[in-house]
């Protein structure tokens, strides 16, 4: 079966309250014209309540950007997954390269805060990927199963969980890799998936991120394997995101 492709938006640290326009306009623009992939947007935590009240009854997703693993408590600055699922988002993003590198998170880090996600009743958008020198060492490949294996957690499942690659030298640099690059990374990924995790791994979707946009989305999208995509700067403004869903 076709697994229903997921277009992400990731906003990073960008936005402040009148960037909300940009949302409503997507969830306009899709109310109109149905969109082929489920949309979601990742705005920063201050900017949650206030998305998902101005996207009201559009089809449009509003997800987290990290979570802390407890529910609770004294962890001055952090956000945890049910305080995310409580101002409406439906799902995080964790372990994306930049909390990888800038915070220390390891994969047993990641893992944990992809089950506090579970248990918050959140989908976990899991990230991998390789740096520029783990490519050039040949290294894609094992680096990228073994951050499978170690931030995906047993209780994963095709309804609760994405895996989005990324390769790091690709995010925000405007290089992408090949097409050939990306089909054979995501087949491995999803070989894993099959392996560990039988026809729950199967349905789990796996997204492509780094550089998307427009003009590239439909070359990446129609690699096999690839069920939609993880977008950065091109999710900031409404006529580029639109662009990329288009392509589903
Ligand atoms: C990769 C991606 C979104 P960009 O980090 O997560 O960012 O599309 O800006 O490369």
């Amino acid at each position: 079966p076709k697994v229903r492709a997921l277009v992400a938006g990731n906003w990073k640290m960008n936005g402040l309250r009148a960037g909300i326009a940009e949302a409503e306009a997507v969830g306009r623009a899709l109310n109109e014209t149905p969109a082929g992939a489920d949309v979601m947007i990742c705005p920063p935590a201050t900017l949650l309540g206030p998305m998902v009240a101005a996207l009201g009854d559009s089809t449009v997703h509003v997800g987290g950007q990290d979570c802390h693993v407890n529910v609770s408590g004294a962890f001055t600055g952090d956000v945890s997954a049910e305080m995310l699922a409580d101002a409406g988002a439906t799902a995080v993003i964790v372990g994306h390269s930049e909390r990888r590198s800038l915070h220390g998170e390891l994969d047993r880090d990641v893992r944990a805060k992809a089950e506090a996600a579970h248990r918050a009743g959140l989908s976990a958008i899991v990230c991998v990927g390789e740096t520029a020198g783990e490519r050039a060492a040949a290294l894609t490949q094992t680096v990228v199963s073994r951050q499978l294996a170690g931030s995906l957690p047993d209780g994963a499942r095709a309804a609760n969980t994405v895996v989005a690659y990324e390769p790091v030298w690709a995010i925000g640099t405007g290089l992408t890799p090949t097409v050939e690059d990306v089909a054979k990374v995501h087949a491995a990924i999803r070989k894993a998936l099959v392996a560990r995790f039988g026809a729950e791994g199967q349905g789990m979707r796996i997204l492509y991120g780094g550089s998307v946009k427009p003009q590239n989305a439909r070359e990446l999208m129609a690699v096999p394997d690839v069920n939609g995509a993880l977008v950065g700067g091109a999710s900031l403004k409404a006529a580029d995101f639109l662009g990329i869903i288009a392509a589903y």
